[in-house]
């Protein structure tokens, strides 16, 4: 039974960004899925980014009913892709910490108001102890927020990025949502969120899942690999391709088959996410937020529009919005970003 109904679910979701805990598996469920994930990851150069491809117990959470219908709830859609997965470790009594941040900004998906992230706990328990995720209520409707990069120190974040001090603190205060195994909480890809150090002594490890609406586009130069989750979309009117399901009880042919559609997955995927160039650069993106360019945007209904609509957000952010943004220098607090928006909008 879903812990919510479907009506307090988008509700929540679209008042403060957020929402859960929601109950989704078993204890024991979660306790399986973590016993293959670590099997998994104790593989010499395993990856553990998208193992929905690879392992059952994985994939089944992402084609989970209960999960699936809290996501078409939360974002008001039938037609559901999965984009990405990953796995989320804080090994025990460890310094390690999720600065406050936007999953939108550097994973190129446009528009960011139709993705979210579904974050399952698979550990037990996922408490403030343990360093679950925190949420600042609302801030998905500031939509896209400044990020600088560190990749250095105790920030957990693949490249290190961050939301200045400056502006976390200027946003309302910060929800930490505490999970049981099984549990799940899911979060918008514009909700600034953050989680501290594990400070207990057993792994802290959750499943992120990133969901998204059918009518999303991929705004970076690579053709990337989604899961069709539900809806009755072909990819070939999508600007993406279908990554087969991985069957419950897989054949080794089966296995085999996701092992290569993985690799080639993950290559496409991490091409696009660390190519930040000034076309690429979230700050671009956060301008095309603006009502002007959205409203030139044609329908992304199909392949060829899809197609045109991000040839024309490469030309319009090449031409106009980034020059602007280059005669500014520096963008390095939000009222900033705020003024280059005003100007684009201008
Ligand atoms: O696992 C965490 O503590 C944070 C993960 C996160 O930021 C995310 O999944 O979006």
């Amino acid at each position: 039974m879903p812990s919510k109904t479907s009506t307090d679910i988008h509700k929540s979701f679209q008042q403060d960004g957020f929402v859960g805990p929601l109950d989704i598996l078993t204890a024991q469920e979660a306790h399986d899925a973590l016993l293959e994930v670590q099997n998994e990851l104790s593989n010499l150069n395993a990856s553990r980014f998208k193992l929905h491809l690879i392992l059952p117990s994985i994939s089944r959470i992402a084609h989970h009913p209960t999960l699936v219908e809290a996501v078409k709830s939360a974002l008001a859609c039938d037609d559901i892709l999965l984009w990405s997965s990953d796995i989320n470790i804080k090994e025990p009594k460890s310094a390690g910490f999720y600065a406050p941040h936007q999953d939108a900004t550097y994973a190129g998906l446009f528009p960011s108001s139709g993705v979210l992230t579904a974050w399952v706990a698979l550990s037990h328990p996922v408490g403030e102890r343990e360093g679950c995720l925190s949420f600042y209520p609302a801030s998905h409707k500031l939509r896209q927020l400044p990020h600088f990069n560190e990749t250095n120190g105790d920030n957990l974040l693949v490249l290190g990025q961050y939301i200045g001090d400056d502006v976390v603190q200027t946003l309302n205060k910060p929800i930490p949502i505490e999970l049981t195994a099984g549990q799940a909480t899911l979060h918008s890809f514009d909700c600034v969120h953050a989680s501290a150090p594990n400070r207990s002594d057993n792994p802290r490890v959750g499943l992120a899942l990133r969901y998204m609406t059918a009518n999303v586009i991929q705004t970076k130069p690579v053709r990337e690999m989604v899961t069709l989750i539900c809806g009755d979309r072909d990819s070939r009117t999508l600007p993406f391709d279908f990554e087969p399901r991985l069957p419950d009880c897989p054949s080794l042919n089966d296995i085999r088959r996701g092992r290569e559609v993985h690799a080639d997955a993950l290559r496409k995927e991490s091409s696009n996410y660390f190519n930040n160039d000034d076309t690429n650069n979230f700050v671009t993106r956060a301008n095309l937020h603006a009502e002007p360019i959205l409203c030139v945007l044609p329908s992304i209904e199909d392949i060829q529009t899809g197609r045109e609509a991000q040839k024309s957000i490469r030309e319009i952010s090449n031409k106009l919005v980034w020059r602007r943004i280059k005669n500014i220098n520096v963008i390095n607090n939000f009222s900033d970003c705020a003024r280059v928006t005003n100007d684009i909008i201008l």
